[in-house]
């Protein structure tokens, strides 16, 4: 049963609305139509906003009463831009480009079966950076997936990353299938509680698959401004939300 008093919903989108980086199927897309009629929605992804309109539609403004892409560093409320946040400003461009040159000599370093473009993809509020290139395909990127689960690619690469730069502020944070992000500290999903915090929701909801420690859904599951939960795959957030509000 939800709590009592108005609520909000928010949901992460890879592994949570869609499979990931797949558009939303047609079901659950009326589904969240439903859900809107009962309690207001919104969405929060690591994803920039061009991607979050090609997997939730162009349309997504309209259709959520908060998207949040960038982890709510870009914030929409009601349909409008709200606020658009920039890293260069934040961190400095010395930092930016120490980052930016490691993690191109490190991709240097490392033979993958396949390496394709754009290894490091500059957003408003984080670095996107991918060993295979985010120019890869559907098939390429499951082949990337696959080989990361055994043999941790990316974990190995973000472990370094945060040995040559502690104490200098920054998140490395493996949320997708090919890729991890870099941000200022603090700049994870908890980012867009401060958009909805004076809006007078009496329970934000939140629904994520990367809830385990290290995971970029963990932070924003685990504060206490929030009652999370876990998902598998938007099935099971369906199955979730059926029971709780419907
Ligand atoms: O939303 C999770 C992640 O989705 C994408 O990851 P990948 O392309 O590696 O599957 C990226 O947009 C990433 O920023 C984001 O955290």
């Amino acid at each position: 049963m939800a709590a009592p008093g108005p609520s909000l919903c928010l949901f992460d989108v890879d592994g949570t609305l869609t499979a990931p980086r797949q558009k939303i199927t047609q079901e659950m897309d009326g589904f969240l139509l439903e859900l809107r009629q009962k309690i207001k929605i919104g969405v929060v992804g690591g994803s920039d906003f061009e991607k979050v309109q090609e997997q939730l539609g162009n349309d997504v403004v309209e259709k959520y009463d908060y998207v949040f892409p960038e982890n709510g560093l870009v914030a929409y409320k009601d349909g409008k831009l709200l606020c658009k946040q920039n890293i260069q400003g934040h961190l400095g461009e010395a930092l930016i480009q120490d980052v930016i040159n490691y993690c191109l000599s490190y991709i240097a370093k490392i033979k993958l079966p396949k390496k394709r473009g754009t290894f490091i993809e500059f957003r408003n509020g984080m670095l996107n950076v991918s060993p295979i290139g985010r120019g890869c395909t559907q098939e390429e990127r499951i082949e990337f997936y696959e080989l990361d689960q055994r043999e941790n690619i990316r974990e190995k690469f973000v472990t370094d990353l945060r040995k040559e730069f502690a104490g200098k502020g920054l998140t490395f944070s493996i949320g997708g299938q090919i890729s991890f992000d870099v941000f200022p500290e603090g700049w994870d999903k908890r980012y867009c509680l401060r958009h909805v915090e004076n809006d007078g929701f009496h329970t934000v909801y939140f629904f994520g698959d990367k809830t385990m420690p290290g995971g970029n859904d963990h932070e924003i599951f685990t504060d206490p401004r929030t009652v999370g939960y876990t998902v598998a795959t938007p099935e099971d957030t369906r199955r979730i939300c059926k029971g709780l509000f419907f």
